[in-house]
C-alpha cells in the first residue's frame, strides 16, 4: 500500500464532458489508487449541473447523500478528495450574494465531508460584465479576488484544507492568444494567493509533450510550480475514439519541475486501466521512463478483465487493439505496421499482388477484426458496453477491407461492392457528411473539399 506525499499532487481528475462515472466506479478507482501510490482525486464531472451549469443549487439530500458516500470512501482508502467547482459561466464577481452563494457551495461540501476544493474558470466567455470589469479592472483580477476570498474562508472552517485553481487560459496556446485579456497570467502570478495551486494543460489543451523549458517560463509568470492537469488521455471531445497507450511525451525529470500531476483521462471509465495505471507508473517511478515497457506491463495487468465467455483473448491481439487506439497524435506500432502494409497493398495494382504483399496486411488485419468480434464475449459487460461502438466500427471497417483484397485477389478487374458497406448506411450520417465538406489539411488549416454531394 502506497502512500501519497501531501505536498505534491498526484492523481486523477474526473473533469471531463460527458456522463458522469458511476459510484461503484469511483469505488474501484480509489483501491487502485491506493494501491498504485495517487493521492488525490478530483470530483469535477463538467456535466454535473451543479458543478457547472447551476452551480449556484446546492445538492438536493439523495445526491448528497451520494456524495457523502464517495467522500467518505476516498478517505478510507486514504485519499484525498477534492470539489472542484466551475463557477464562469455566470459568476457575477462584484456581487456579494454571489459569493455568498459560493460558500454556500462549499459549506455544504464542508458538512458532507469534503476539505480541499478547487475554482475553475475554464472553458467560459471571454468577457465579464461592464460592472465586474469597472470594479476589478481585469478578468484576472476578478479572478483571483473571488479565490482569493473563498481560500479564506475554507481556510476558517479548516486550517489545513488546500485549493487550487484553473485559469482562463490553460494551455500555452490560449495564453498566447491573449485568452482571458493581456497580461492575464502575470496577474495571476502576482494577485493570488501563494498558497493556491494553479493547473495547466501544457502548451496545448491535448498536448502531445510538456517539457521542462515550457514549466519553466511558466513558473516565472506564476510566481509557483503549477500543477499539470494533463488531457493526454481525455477522449470527451472525439465520440469515435478511446486513448490506450501509455503515458508518454513528458520527461521523467518533469515530475520535479511542477507542484503537482492529474490526469483527466477517457470519459468511458473501464478503459483507463492503461492510461491510470501507466500514469501512476510515471509519477512514482526512479529514473528513465519508458512509456512502451509500462503500456506492456499495464496490458498484462489488464488482459484478465477481458475473460470471455467462450476462447481466451491473446496477450498479443489486445496490444494489438490497443496499438490502434493508442494516444492522441500517435498510433502502435504494430497498428502503424498494419497500415502501412495496407497502404503498400494500395498503392500496388492488385494483378501485381504477392501473396508476402497481401500476407502482411491480412493476418493482422484478420486478428485484429476478430478481436474487436470478441469483446461482444466478453463477460465484464460494463467493459463490453464502453469498448462497443469503437470495436464495432474498427471491425466493419476491417471487414470491408479484407473483402476488398479478397475481391480483387479473386480477379484484379472486379467491381469491388459489398452488400454489407452501402452508400448511406455505412460511414453514413449527418455528421460524417458535413465532415466531407470541410476538411483539415496536415499543418491544421480547414478548407473546403471539392465533393459532390448532390444526391443523398
Ligand atoms: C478542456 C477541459 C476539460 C476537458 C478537456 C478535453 C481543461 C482545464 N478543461 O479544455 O474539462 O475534458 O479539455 O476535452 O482541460
Amino acid at each position: 500500500m502506497s502512500q501519497p506525499s501531501e505536498a505534491f499532487f498526484a492523481g486523477v481528475i474526473e473533469g471531463f464532458y460527458g456522463p458522469p462515472w458511476r459510484h461503484s466506479q469511483r469505488t474501484e478507482l480509489f483501491g487502485l489508487m491506493e494501491k498504485w501510490g495517487l493521492g488525490a482525486y478530483f470530483y469535477g464531472p463538467k456535466d454535473d449541473l451543479r458543478h457547472r451549469t447551476i452551480w449556484r443549487e446546492t445538492y438536493p439530500e439523495s445526491e448528497a447523500a451520494r456524495l457523502v458516500e464517495v467522500i467518505a470512501e476516498c478517505s478510507r482508502r486514504g485519499r484525498t478528495f477534492y470539489y472542484m467547482l466551475g463557477p464562469g459561466l455566470d459568476l457575477r464577481f462584484a456581487s456579494g450574494c454571489d459569493r455568498d452563494r459560493l460558500k454556500a457551495r462549499f459549506g455544504q461540501l464542508l458538512s458532507l465531508g469534503c476539505r480541499n476544493f478547487a475554482l475553475l474558470f475554464d472553458d467560459i466567455p471571454d468577457r465579464m460584465d461592464p460592472l465586474d470589469l469597472k470594479r476589478f479592472g481585469s478578468f484576472a483580477s476578478a479572478q483571483c479576488d473571488v479565490a482569493n476570498e473563498l481560500f479564506h474562508w475554507v481556510r476558517g472552517q479548516h486550517a489545513t484544507s488546500r485549493f487550487l485553481f484553473c485559469p482562463t487560459p490553460y494551455c500555452g496556446r490560449m495564453a498566447e492568444c491573449r485568452l482571458g485579456g493581456t497580461g492575464y497570467l502575470e496577474t495571476v502570478g502576482r494577485e493570488l494567493l501563494p498558497e493556491i495551486g494553479v493547473c495547466w494543460t501544457g502548451p496545448e489543451i491535448i498536448s502531445r509533450e510538456i517539457s521542462v523549458p515550457h514549466v519553466r517560463e511558466l513558473r516565472q509568470l506564476l510566481r509557483r510550480a503549477p500543477v499539470i492537469w494533463d488531457n493526454l488521455h481525455a477522449n470527451d471531445y472525439d465520440g469515435r475514439r478511446i486513448f490506450l497507450g501509455p503515458y508518454s511525451g513528458r520527461p521523467a525529470e518533469l515530475r520535479r519541475e511542477v507542484a503537482g500531476l492529474l490526469t483527466n483521462p477517457n470519459t468511458e471509465y473501464p478503459v483507463n486501466y492503461p492510461a491510470l495505471r501507466t500514469f501512476a507508473e510515471f509519477v512514482n517511478h526512479d529514473g528513465e521512463w519508458n512509456p512502451r515497457a509500462a503500456y506492456t506491463q499495464a496490458l498484462a495487468e489488464w488482459l484478465p478483465r477481458f475473460a470471455t465467455v467462450g476462447q481466451p483473448i491473446a496477450a498479443a491481439d489486445l496490444s494489438l487493439f490497443g496499438d490502434a487506439c493508442y494516444l492522441p497524435y500517435e498510433d502502435g506500432p504494430a497498428a502503424v505496421d498494419l497500415f502501412m502494409a495496407l497502404r503498400r497493398l494500395l498503392a500496388t495494382e492488385s494483378a501485381r499482388w504477392t501473396p508476402e504483399l497481401i500476407g502482411a496486411f491480412r493476418e493482422p488485419a484478420t486478428r485484429l477484426r476478430d478481436f474487436c468480434s470478441r469483446t461482444a464475449e466478453l463477460q465484464d459487460r460494463a467493459l463490453f458496453a464502453a469498448l462497443s461502438r469503437r470495436t464495432w466500427e474498427l471491425r466493419e471497417e476491417l471487414d470491408l477491407l479484407l473483402t476488398y483484397v479478397r475481391t480483387k485477389e479473386a480477379d484484379p478487374h472486379a467491381p469491388a461492392i459489398s452488400d454489407f458497406h452501402l452508400p448511406g448506411t455505412y460511414r453514413g450520417g449527418y455528421v460524417a457528411r458535413l465532415q466531407q465538406l470541410l476538411r483539415q489539411r496536415p499543418d491544421g488549416v480547414f478548407e473546403p473539399s471539392l465533393v459532390q454531394q448532390d444526391t443523398f
